[in-house]
């Protein structure tokens, strides 16, 4: 017998798929349609990670199974190509980032096409290449168009000595991820998107996914919608505006606060007697991240604008007016009013700097802590008594009829900062003319292609301002080539990946982003699966971009993504999370070539629920092996027994090559219990169940080599396992003699009536107790059941000798004795 060669058995399937264009999605046909798809990966130069194939097998199972229950199924894969680590790379070893990326891609393909996964490459996407981000920058100009996308001064993050701005998530703990120096804030003009338009939206939708809801909760939170009111108190001549979610605390506002980027501080500048000491205090919190500032359990700072004064709209007193940065200047209006007596972080200020403390909701002691809790008005005029609820809408009114108050709705959101000064990413397609100003590039003229004569060292500015190359272009509008240079930032890598899923309709379209009809026949995504780091940002942002485009008319519905599964962490043997510095990287080169990709694959769907994360385990794997090899030893032995033209027969004597058994045996009830069982894990994304039911289908088969029909029950394992183990399983099936190729069969359907169990647990019982169980052939007959129990040794000990008056049967569930 040949021993199973994984090596040659998934190089021949691998080659004969492609060979036979099997994965290829078709424009034409009948079935529904079932667009899955994987997070894109960024093609690093380390190489897949085992953490990729986790959540890649489970669509390619996903995949594989629609196809064969006769889905159209669009299953395409591509590169997250842009991105920082190529230009790092680059400045340190001169290495230009295209070719460090192509060769990259390059790897990542030939890893990814070793584990069988059934990706139609026909529609592989690349978003560093001019054919895709051509589209990436039409994108841009359809939102600029649509007053969508602008440009404007803002504080930003930024590292001195990388010299660039960093995205939020770059900096950690108040420094650059990369370099580790301090993170300062930077008033730079910045293109930005206007995701807060769509806030609402944003949050609505949400609510007909089929998404975990932990990342539902996430999105939720980060738009951050809050209700409350804009109360505006008088300071001198000027007026200063807050946004508060307690208006009904508005008579226990004992002083207030601006952040330090506040533009009162300059419109009030020679007002303010302590002005040297608020610069100073406004250039020091600069410095500060806007998570050091919030941190409840950082010491609060500030200094109050002497020689100014602010009035309460509600009781008419003069308050002070203080410069704080725990006030951070994105949010509501920059501006609060602060009640120490109910927000715990105003109490906190007011007693380090000794503000008065007044309680205007009873039921706490505000002399001991901030009472954040529910009660009614008080120290608050004619609103006293009212509840929390009623006096918001009270007091906004009153204050209202005197022009100091409106109801208001805030959000967390921001508008989408996509500038980068980087070198690797999609230029901005904007040209600055000295006679026209801003001025878009003309649909015609796109891609902006990335100039390559630039030195990619960091000094500030994008490295595209110094290529002599890229500003050789003339004014659209006036036709100008004097004066006329381009923008020289490059696009957020996240918008690059807001669209991808669009592309892979119609990938190949070099007039349009994609066509009409291909979007309308495979979009939206009926299931997108990645890890949840994504939860936020990616996520958000496609969701941005759909609603924009669907009012653009450019496609047909609002939500990109209607089902999505989160894959967990596969983290080391030891527990720990792989890296390269811990030296516990695990190589899915070497796995494939040690065990094979179908172990690969089923070992990773059996650690355990795809959510979770999960330690690997060399042990485990040579199990996963095991079982595979069991089924090669299986189907060998009884092919050797046959012949090919008794494998043959006994098949159609079976029942005339139907794909399950239908014979009422023991095994065959097994069979239709296990497909049911598979059938529906794989619904549910329940994939390590699922192997389980399979490894004791296959126990059993091994037990019943020689049964009459095993060679049927042998096929439909095949099918069964092929999403699965896909390549092992094409073997076996020819082995078999099955025509074709088994990816090709239609999935089995069980018989419900064989679904249920041939045993049963027989309850046995004296005068109502339970006094013993026993398994039993579900179809026992009365007599057979009452003579078992009476059998019991058990039973017996509680019968005390005497003759049971009566014998009761419940078929299928007990007998009870009554003495
Ligand atoms: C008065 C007040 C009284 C507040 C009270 C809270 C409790 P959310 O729910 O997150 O929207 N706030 C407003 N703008 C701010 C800013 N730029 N920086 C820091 N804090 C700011 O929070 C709204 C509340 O956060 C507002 O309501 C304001 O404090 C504060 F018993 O106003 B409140
Ligand atoms: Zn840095
Ligand atoms: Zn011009």
């Amino acid at each position: 017998m040949k021993h199973y060669d994984h090596k040659t058995i998934e190089a021949k399937w691998q080659a004969y798929w492609d060979e036979h264009g099997l994965f290829e999605a078709s424009e034409k046909g009948e079935g529904e349609k079932q667009y899955i798809l994987d997070m894109f990966p960024y093609p690093s130069s380390a190489g897949l990670h085992v953490g990729h194939p986790e959540g890649y097998t489970a669509t390619d199972i996903v995949s594989r199974f629609e196809r064969m229950r006769g889905k159209q199924v669009l299953h395409p894969m591509g590169w997250d190509a842009f991105g920082l680590p190529a230009e790092n790379f680059a400045i340190k070893q001169g290495v230009h980032p295209q070719e460090t990326t192509w060769s990259n891609i390059e790897n990542f393909k030939r890893q990814i096409k070793s584990l069988g996964f059934s990706y139609d490459w026909s529609r592989e996407v690349n978003t560093a290449s001019p054919d895709y981000y051509r589209w990436t920058q039409w994108l841009f100009l359809e939102l600029y168009n649509r007053g969508l996308a602008y440009k404007k001064q803002a504080p930003v993050n930024w590292c001195e000595s990388c010299q660039t701005v960093l995205a939020r998530e770059q900096v950690v703990d108040g420094k650059c991820e990369r370099c580790g120096h301090e993170v300062v804030q930077k008033d730079l003009a910045q293109w930005f998107f206007k995701i807060t338009d769509f806030a609402d939206r944003l949050l609505e939708d949400l609510e007909g996914l089929d998404w975990p809801e932990p990342i539902k909760l996430m999105q939720t939170n980060w738009i951050g919608r809050s209700e409350g009111g804009l109360l505006t108190f008088a300071v001198g001549d000027e007026s200063l505006e807050v946004f508060t979610t307690r208006p009904d605390t508005v008579f226990g506002a004992t002083y207030m606060v601006i952040a330090p980027e506040h533009k009162l501080i300059h419109t009030l500048e020679g007002k303010i007697t302590n002005i040297d000491q608020v610069k100073e205090y406004v250039e020091q919190s600069g410095k500060k991240s806007e998570l050091e500032r919030t941190d409840l359990a950082k010491e609060k700072t500030g200094v109050p604008l002497e020689g100014i004064k602010a009035i309460n709209p509600a009781t008419g007193e003069e308050i002070p007016v203080w410069v704080a940065d725990y006030v951070l200047a994105g949010y509501g209006t920059g501006a609060i009013m602060a009640v120490p007596g109910h927000d715990v972080r105003d109490w906190e200020f007011a007693k380090q700097y000794n503000l008065p403390v007044v309680a205007v909701i009873d039921g706490g002691d505000v002399e001991k802590e901030a009472h954040v809790g529910e009660g009614s008005l008080t120290n608050s005029g004619e609103f006293d008594g009212l509840s929390v609820e009623e006096g918001k809408q009270k007091i906004v009114a009153w204050l209202g009829e005197r022009g100091a108050g409106e109801l208001s709705v805030n959000y967390r959101l921001r508008d989408w900062l996509v500038s980068r000064q980087r070198y690797w990413g999609a230029p901005i397609p904007i040209l600055y003319c000295e006679q026209c100003g801003e001025v878009p590039v003309a649909a015609d003229q796109l891609p902006v292609e990335l100039p390559d004569d630039v030195d990619f060292r960091p000094t500030g500015e994008s490295p595209l301002a110094r290529s002599e190359k890229f500003h050789k272009v003339s004014c659209p509008k006036c036709g100008a080539f004097e004066g006329v240079r381009r923008e020289v930032d490059t696009m957020d890598t996240f918008v690059d990946s807001s669209w991808y899923f669009l592309r892979y309709a119609d990938a190949g379209n070099d007039t349009e982003f994609a066509s009409k009809e291909a979007l309308d026949k495979w979009c939206p995504v009926d299931l997108y699966v990645g890890g949840a780091e994504h939860a936020v940002l990616h996520l958000l942002y496609a969701r941005f971009v759909t609603k924009a485009l669907q009012d653009a008319g450019h496609v047909d519905f609002s939500e990109p993504f209607l089902k999505l599964r989160n894959q967990g962490m596969i983290l080391a043997e030891d527990g720990r999370k792989m890296s390269k510095s811990l030296g516990n990287v695990i190589n899915p080169d070497d796995v494939v070539a040690e065990y094979g990709a179908d172990t690969l694959r089923l070992y990773e769907m059996f650690m355990g629920p795809l959510e979770d994360s999960k330690p690997w385990s060399t042990k485990s794997i040579i199990g996963v092996r095991r079982f595979l090899e069991k089924f090669w030893l299986v189907v060998h032995e009884v092919v050797r027994e046959l012949g090919n033209e008794g494998v043959r027969e006994s098949d159609v004597r079976a029942n005339g090559h139907s794909p399950v058994p239908k014979d009422d045996t023991p095994l065959t009830r097994l069979a239709h219990r296990t497909l049911k069982k598979v059938t529906s894990d794989i619904e549910q994304f329940k994939f390590n169940t699922a192997i389980s039911a399979m490894m004791i289908y296959l126990t059993e088969l091994a037990k019943n080599k020689e049964s009459a029909g095993v060679v049927q029950h042998l096929r439909l394992l095949s099918v069964m396992l092929n999403p699965f183990a896909p390549h092992m399983t094409e073997e076996v099936w020819q082995l078999l003699g099955g025509d074709d190729s088994v990816m090709r069969q239609s999935w089995p359907g069980y018989d419900d009536a064989l679904t249920q169990s041939d045993t049963i647990e027989l309850v046995l019982s004296v005068n109502g107790k339970v006094r013993d169980k026993m398994q039993v052939s579900a179809s026992i007959s009365e007599d057979e059941a009452k003579e078992l129990a009476l059998a019991s040794e058990k039973v017996r000990g509680f019968l005390e000798g005497k003759e049971p008056k009566k014998v009761i049967f419940v078929k299928g569930k007990l007998v009870n004795i009554v003495i």
